[in-house]
């Protein structure tokens, strides 16, 4: 409802923004981070050539009826590069060895519609072009495409990921993922290490203009000392929803167009109606501050640089060539029988693309 009218007016907006760059390929504008090697925007240009069209055309179906999962395949993508790279391991149901990156407690509430979207694209992809689409692609294009229908920018995915054979301990999970309690110390850092700065941390912060949390994700903030960085009235009203610690509920990540994917995420850092620490310390930190100004008064720069950083993030530790295997079932590793198939699978792939 809300959706469709906010929607289509932003599409408009973004359409007239993109109109300046149009003769360059819109992810090439400026200066695009390094493709890594065995990636390709055109990788499946022969061998599956309405890729693209077939997962936007299933997700604006999906997201007319509950907006709300664009924001968690946005997360489950972060999710999946984060961890192990970009290589569809989170999407690996656990196993009798341990428990998969999808139990880890960070996880927490990654949505579980969102790996029945993934696996159905695949299916549905599959059909189109057979075994041929990596389930991390898939969900790098899902990712993007939740950006856009939620009114964000449009851009240009590398691809030609491999999925990976197993998933990431929990611990592993873990060390990876720094929890909504960290200052920005501790998030800079955590981010260095996956060659992302400081511009790169408060760009894809930004994927918070959208999407929803779980009280017990920030009530830290709120009990039994009310954190002196929240905005007072934010405060009360965040206890409302969130009278216990250990509440259920939820509340939107951006009050002021939780559904939009725009620059007030920032404006509300401005205002101190950041959720987590490690959001509102990024417009305490002098370090990180220019930047969160310089996003909530330019939504053109903001959504520039978020692109940009999405396009390195999805780049982070992949497998390309014969590393890995397309999964038949994102959820499951192939079977040895299946990988048999598979490599028959991938010979008749690379006759395809190259
Ligand atoms: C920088 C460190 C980050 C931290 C500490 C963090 C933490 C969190 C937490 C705690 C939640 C709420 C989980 C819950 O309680 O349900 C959340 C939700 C979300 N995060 Fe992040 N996040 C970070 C980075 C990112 C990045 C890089 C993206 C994407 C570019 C992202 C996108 C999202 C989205 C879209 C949601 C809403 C999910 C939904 O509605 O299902 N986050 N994040
Ligand atoms: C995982 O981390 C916990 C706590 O830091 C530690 O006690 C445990 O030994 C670790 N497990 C593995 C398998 O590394
Ligand atoms: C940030 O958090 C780390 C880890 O909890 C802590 O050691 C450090 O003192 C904090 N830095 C600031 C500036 O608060
Ligand atoms: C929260 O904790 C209280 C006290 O320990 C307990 O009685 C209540 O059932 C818990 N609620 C939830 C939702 O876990
Ligand atoms: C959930 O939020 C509502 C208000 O939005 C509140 O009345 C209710 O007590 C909350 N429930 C829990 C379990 O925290
Ligand atoms: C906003 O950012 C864009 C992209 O960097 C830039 O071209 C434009 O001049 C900026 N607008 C203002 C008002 O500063
Ligand atoms: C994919 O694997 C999961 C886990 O084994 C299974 O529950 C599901 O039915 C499989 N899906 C398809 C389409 O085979
Ligand atoms: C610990 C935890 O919350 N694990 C959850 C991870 O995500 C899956 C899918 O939503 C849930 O089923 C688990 O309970």
């Amino acid at each position: 409802m809300g959706f469709s009218s906010s929607s289509s007016i932003s599409v408009l907006l973004i359409s007239s923004l993109l109109l300046g760059s149009y003769y360059c390929s819109v992810s090439e504008a400026q200066t695009t981070p390094p493709l890594v090697k065995g990636l390709s925007w055109t990788y499946y240009k022969s061998s599956c050539p309405d890729l693209e069209s077939i997962v936007r055309k299933q997700l604006k179906k999906v997201f007319k009826n509950d907006i709300g999962q664009a924001a968690g395949l946005l997360r489950l993508h972060f999710h999946d590069c984060f961890v192990q790279g970009c290589d569809g391991s989170v999407l690996l149901d656990g196993s009798a060895s341990g428990p998969s990156e999808k139990d880890a407690p960070p996880n927490l509430s990654l949505r579980a519609e969102a790996f029945e979207i993934i696996n159905d694209l695949r299916s549905r992809v599959h059909k189109e072009c057979g075994q041929v689409v990596s389930c991390s692609d898939i969900t790098a294009l899902a990712a993007r495409d939740s950006v856009f229908l939620s009114g964000g920018p449009d851009y240009n995915v590398p691809l030609g990921r491999r999925d990976g054979l197993s998933f990431a301990t929990r611990n592993e999970t873990l060390a990876n993922l720094p929890a909504p309690s960290s200052n920005a110390t501790t998030i800079l850092n955590s981010l260095a290490t996956k060659n992302l700065d400081a511009t790169d941390v408060v760009a894809l912060s930004g994927g918070h203009t959208i999407g929803i949390s779980h009280c017990t994700s920030f009530t830290e903030r709120l009990y039994p000392t009310q954190d002196s960085s929240m905005d007072k009235t934010f405060a009360k009203n965040l206890k409302v929803i969130c009278p216990v610690l250990n509440s259920t509920n939820t509340t939107v990540l951006d009050l002021r167009s939780p559904d939009l994917f725009d620059n007030k995420y920032y404006v509300d850092l401005m205002n101190r109606q950041g959720l987590f620490t490690s959001d509102q310390d990024l417009y305490t930190d002098k370090r990180t501050r220019s930047i969160v100004t310089s996003f909530a008064v330019n939504q053109t720069l903001f959504f520039e640089k978020f692109v940009l950083s999405m396009i390195k993030m999805s780049q982070l530790s992949v497998l390309t060539g014969t590393q890995g295997e397309i999964r038949a079932n994102c959820s499951v590793k192939n079977s040895a029988s299946v990988d048999l198939w598979s490599v028959v699978d991938e010979e008749e792939e690379s006759k395809a693309v190259f």
